[in-house]
């Protein structure tokens, strides 16, 4: 893996860090990503789970969809890519996790500052009173949607589909942190998803240096990206936290 000058100097120098994570970096964890060959929705449209009208339509099929999903993230453990930022923000200053994952991998592993911009599939609220419901008021009801303690509404989980907004106060923070991060690591994005895609030409726009980590090309990849690092995210971030170790002796 060749790392250039410039990313050399910002990992020696740099103050403010921001990771914009995506499925990729939890596939590792044996968690499915949504696009691509094994993805998620390789045998649906994304339309079909992941908006509130799908969801009304056939409230059973969607939740039952987050259930198994929820199994798969229980089950799962943080990988080194996961733990690699933990170790970034004990070498630097100022480092923020903006993730559009939902699994919660991040606060497992012990990354502070992670800013969710898509929700937390643990999480659950009722869509007519917006009472909240952890995972486990559920987790033997695995047949058809629960109905709320409080009004008998239908509860939902905590994520945001199509054509919802995203958490503003979140989103707020999470554009203030790119607007000063140094470098702006993307990792494990197919980076087609809106605003959260946006960010990345934020960052760049405000003169910071965009990483991206992925096994693949992306829309980025010729558009926003200063440095392109092909390979696995569990293995390239250690490779790069070790490099910022030394240098910064
Ligand atoms: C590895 C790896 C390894 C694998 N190491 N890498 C037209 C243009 C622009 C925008 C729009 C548009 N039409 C509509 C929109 C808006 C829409 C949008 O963006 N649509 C586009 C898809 C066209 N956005 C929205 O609706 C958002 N809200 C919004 O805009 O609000 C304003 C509004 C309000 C009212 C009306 C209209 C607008 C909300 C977006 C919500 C997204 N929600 C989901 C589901 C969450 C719940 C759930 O989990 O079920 O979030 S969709 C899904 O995609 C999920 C993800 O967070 C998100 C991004 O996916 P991600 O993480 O990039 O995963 P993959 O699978 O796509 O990619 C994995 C990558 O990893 C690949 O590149 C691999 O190569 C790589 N990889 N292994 C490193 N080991
Ligand atoms: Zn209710």
């Amino acid at each position: 893996m060749q790392i250039s000058a410039n990313l050399k100097n910002r990992l020696k120098n740099a103050d403010k860090i921001v990771f914009l994570t995506g499925a990729g970096i939890s596939a590792e964890s044996g968690i499915p990503t949504f696009r691509g060959e094994n993805g998620l929705w390789k045998n649906f449209r994304p339309e079909e789970l992941a908006n509130f009208n799908a969801f009304i339509k056939n409230p059973d099929l969607v939740w039952e969809w987050y259930q198994y999903r929820r199994e798969i993230v229980r089950k799962a453990k943080p990988n080194s890519a996961h733990l690699a930022i933990t170790g970034f923000q004990k070498l630097f200053k100022d480092v923020t996790v903006i993730t559009q994952n939902v699994d919660n991998l991040h606060t497992r592993a012990g990354n502070e500052n992670v800013l969710e911009l898509h929700g937390n599939i643990e999480k659950n609220y009722c869509i007519d009173c917006k009472q909240r419901y952890d995972f486990t008021d559920f987790s033997e009801n695995k047949k058809g949607v629960p109905r709320c303690k409080k009004c008998g509404g239908i509860i939902r989980p905590d994520v945001v589909w199509f054509g919802e907004s995203l958490p503003q106060d979140i989103f707020r923070k999470a554009e203030n942190k790119t607007m000063q991060s140094e470098i702006f690591f993307v990792v494990g994005t197919s980076a087609v998803v809106y605003p959260a895609a946006g960010l990345a030409y934020l960052a760049k726009d405000y003169g910071s240096y965009v990483v991206e980590i992925n096994i693949d090309t992306t829309d980025f990849s010729y558009s926003v990206a200063d440095e392109v690092l092909l390979g696995k995210a569990g293995e390239v971030l250690p490779k790069i936290l070790s490099l910022a170790e030394t240098l910064r002796k």
